[in-house]
C-alpha cells in the first residue's frame, strides 16, 4: 500500500465515536470490567453523520477540517499521537461530538467511555485551542466542565463556521449537498448516512430532540440535491449502501413521489424510520420505498395500546389499531426487514400487556420487536422532555438515584423485563438486524443477501470469530495516522 503524507494544517479537528459510541479496546475492557460483552458487543459501526455534515460545510467554505472517529477504542497512546498529528499551531478549534449512550448501558461501560472522552479532552487542553462539545450528548454532556469552552445544542453548521469565519453565509439543509471527503476514510463498500430532511412533525412527550412538531413542509431537503448527495458520493467511494437520518422518512410524501421516478432505476439500497400510520394513511408507500431501494426500517410502533399512545401524543391510538397494523404489515409482505419498536415504561400498561404486545406481534407481523424502556432526566438542568420538564403533572416520581416511578412501574423492573425479553427474542429466527443497525453490518463486509438471511447472532458471532471490527478499526487508524 502506497502511504503519503499530504500534511496539510486542519484548522478545526473534530472528534466523535461514530454510533454506537461505545467501541472499546480490549485493554479497556478488562480494567473497567465491562462483563457481558459478548451479548451487546458492537460488532458493527455506522458513522454519526453530525460531526461529518458540520465538516462538508466548513469544507465548502474552505477549511481544513479532519474529523477523527472511533475515540473511545483508541488507547493513551494512540489518542496523544493524533492529537498531535492534527491539533497543532494551525488549529483554531477543536470539537468534540460524542454521540448518546445507549439505554440499559452498565455503569462500568459509561465510567470507561465517559474516562475515554475526559482523557481525550484534557490532552487537547494542553495544547491550548480553544474546545467546543456538540451533538445530542451535549444535553448531558460527560466531558468536564474545566476541558470545554463552549457547549452547543442544536445545529451546528453556522455557529462553528461563525467561530472560525468571518462570512454571512447560511447553511441550507434544503440546498445542501452533503460530501464525504478522501480524509474520513470511508471503507469499500460501506454504507453511509445522509438526510433527507430535519425535525419531525410529531411531538412525543418522552422526546428530547430540540426541533420537533415542525410543519411537514418545513427543512426538506430539494430531492436533486438528495440524488446530488447520492451521485457525489458513489462517484468518489462507490457508495450504494445508505441510511436516511430522518426521525421519520416517509413523512416527506412528496419527496418520496419525487425521488420514486429516478430512484426506482438504481441500485442503491436504503434502511430508515418509517412509521406505520403513515405508511396506512398513504398506502402507495407500501411499493414505492420498497421500489427506491428501501430494503429495512426500524418502525416506531412504542405500543399497541390506544391509551398509551393518545398519552405520548401519538396520532395512531385511534379505533382499530390493531387491524390497521396488521393490513400494512401484510401488504408489506417480505419486502423489507422490519424492526418494531416498543416501548415499556408508560401508562396505563404494565408488564402483562407489553407481553402480551411481544406476542401479538410474533403471531401476526413479521416484524422483530425491539424494547426500550422509558428513558428519563430527574436532574432540572437536563430535563428536556414533555415528560421530564412536566413530570408532576403526569404522576411522574424520582427516586435518589433518579430513576423513575409511575403508575406502580419502576424503572429498574421494566428495564429487568426489557432486559429478558430481549433475550428472549434474539432466540427467534425473525431476529435480523434491521434499519441503521442493519446497515453496519455492511461495513463489515457482508452482503445484503447475507445479512438478510442471518439472525443478529449468526452474524456477531461471525464478525467476533474473524476479529473483523479490530481489523477495520486499526486500519482506519493506519490511514488517519498515514494522511
Ligand atoms: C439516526 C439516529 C440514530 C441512529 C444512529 C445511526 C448513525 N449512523 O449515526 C441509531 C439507530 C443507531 C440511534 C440510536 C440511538 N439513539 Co438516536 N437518533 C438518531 C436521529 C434520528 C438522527 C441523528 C442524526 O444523525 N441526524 C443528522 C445530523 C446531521 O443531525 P444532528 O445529529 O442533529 O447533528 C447536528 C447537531 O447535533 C450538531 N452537532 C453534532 N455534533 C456536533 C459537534 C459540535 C462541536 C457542534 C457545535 C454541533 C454538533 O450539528 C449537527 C449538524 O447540524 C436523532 C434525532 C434527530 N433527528 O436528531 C436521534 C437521537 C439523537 N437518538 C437518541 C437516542 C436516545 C438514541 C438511543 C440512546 C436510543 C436507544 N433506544 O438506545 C440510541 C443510542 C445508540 C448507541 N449509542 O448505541 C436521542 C438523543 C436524546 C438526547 N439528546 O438526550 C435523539 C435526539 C432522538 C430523540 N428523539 O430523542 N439513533
Ligand atoms: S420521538 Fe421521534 S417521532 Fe416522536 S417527536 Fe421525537 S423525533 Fe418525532
Amino acid at each position: 500500500m502506497l502511504i503519503f503524507s499530504v500534511n496539510i494544517g486542519m484548522k478545526v479537528v473534530i472528534f466523535t465515536s461514530s454510533a454506537q459510541g461505545t467501541h472499546l479496546n480490549s485493554h479497556d475492557i478488562e480494567k473497567f470490567k465491562i462483563e457481558g460483552r459478548s451479548n451487546v458487543k458492537n460488532t458493527t459501526f455506522y458513522r454519526y453523520l453530525g460531526p461529518y455534515q458540520i465538516a462538508s460545510w466548513l469544507r465548502q467554505n474552505d477549511i481544513a477540517v479532519q474529523v477523527v472517529d472511533f475515540v473511545t477504542y483508541w488507547n493513551y497512546t494512540q489518542i496523544k499521537k493524533i492529537v498531535d498529528k492534527f491539533v497543532t499551531k494551525e488549529c483554531k478549534l477543536v470539537c468534540f461530538s460524542p454521540f448518546v449512550f445507549p439505554f440499559g448501558a452498565s455503569q462500568n461501560l459509561i465510567k470507561c467511555v465517559r474516562n475515554k472522552w475526559n482523557l481525550l479532552a484534557k490532552i487537547c487542553r494542553q495544547k491550548k485551542v480553544p474546545t467546543l462539545l456538540g451533538g445530542p450528548s451535549a444535553y448531558d454532556p460527560f466531558i468536564d466542565k474545566k476541558y470545554l469552552d463552549h457547549v452547543w445544542k442544536t445545529y451546528g453548521e453556522d455557529y462553528v463556521l461563525s467561530l472560525i469565519k468571518d462570512t454571512t453565509k447560511r447553511f441550507d439543509i434544503k440546498k445542501d449537498v452533503m460530501k464525504f471527503a478522501d480524509n474520513d476514510f470511508i471503507f469499500p463498500g460501506e454504507s453511509l448516512p445522509l438526510e433527507w430532511s430535519r425535525g419531525c412533525v410529531f411531538k412525543c412527550k418522552y422526546c428530547r430532540y430540540h426541533n420537533i412538531g415542525k410543519n411537514k413542509h418545513d427543512h426538506l431537503k430539494d430531492p436533486k440535491k438528495i440524488l446530488a448527495t447520492l451521485e457525489y458520493n458513489a462517484e468518489m467511494f462507490g457508495t450504494t449502501n445508505w441510511t436516511v437520518t430522518d426521525d421519520t422518512l416517509n413523512a416527506a410524501r412528496e419527496t418520496i413521489k419525487d425521488l420514486h421516478k429516478t430512484l426506482k432505476d438504481k441500485n442503491y439500497n436504503f434502511a430508515g424510520y418509517i412509521r406505520a400510520d403513515l405508511m396506512h394513511r398513504w398506502s402507495e408507500q407500501i411499493h414505492s420505498l420498497p421500489e427506491i431501494g428501501f430494503v429495512s426500517a426500524f418502525m416506531g410502533l412504542e405500543s399497541l395500546n390506544p391509551d398509551v399512545l393518545q398519552l405520548v401524543g401519538k396520532g395512531w391510538g385511534g379505533k382499530n389499531y390493531k387491524t390497521k397494523l396488521k393490513k400494512t404489515a401484510d401488504n408489506w409482505g417480505d419486502a423489507m426487514v422490519i424492526s418494531a419498536g416498543m416501548i415499556a415504561g408508560i401508562p396505563p400498561e404494565k408488564q402483562q400487556d407489553w407481553e402480551d404486545s411481544n406476542q401479538w406481534l410474533i403471531d401476526n407481523t413479521k416484524f422483530n420487536p425491539f424494547w426500550s424502556c422509558l428513558h428519563l432526566h430527574k436532574k432540572s438542568e437536563l430535563r428536556v422532555s414533555e415528560f421530564e420538564l412536566n413530570a408532576e403533572k403526569y404522576g411522574i416520581e424520582f427516586d435518589d438515584l433518579g430513576s423513575w416511578r409511575w403508575n406502580g412501574a419502576t424503572q429498574e423492573n421494566t428495564n429487568k423485563w426489557v432486559k429478558n425479553i430481549t433475550k428472549i427474542n434474539s432466540t427467534l429466527e425473525r431476529n435480523k438486524p434491521a434499519g441503521h443497525y442493519a446497515f453496519g453490518f455492511f461495513n463489515t463486509g457482508f452482503d445484503w443477501k447475507t445479512i438478510k438471511g442471518n439472525t443478529k447472532n449468526t452474524l456477531n458471532f461471525l464478525i467476533q470469530r474473524d476479529n473483523t471490527l479490530e481489523s477495520k478499526l486499526n486500519d482506519y487508524y493506519d490511514r488517519l495516522m498515514a494522511y
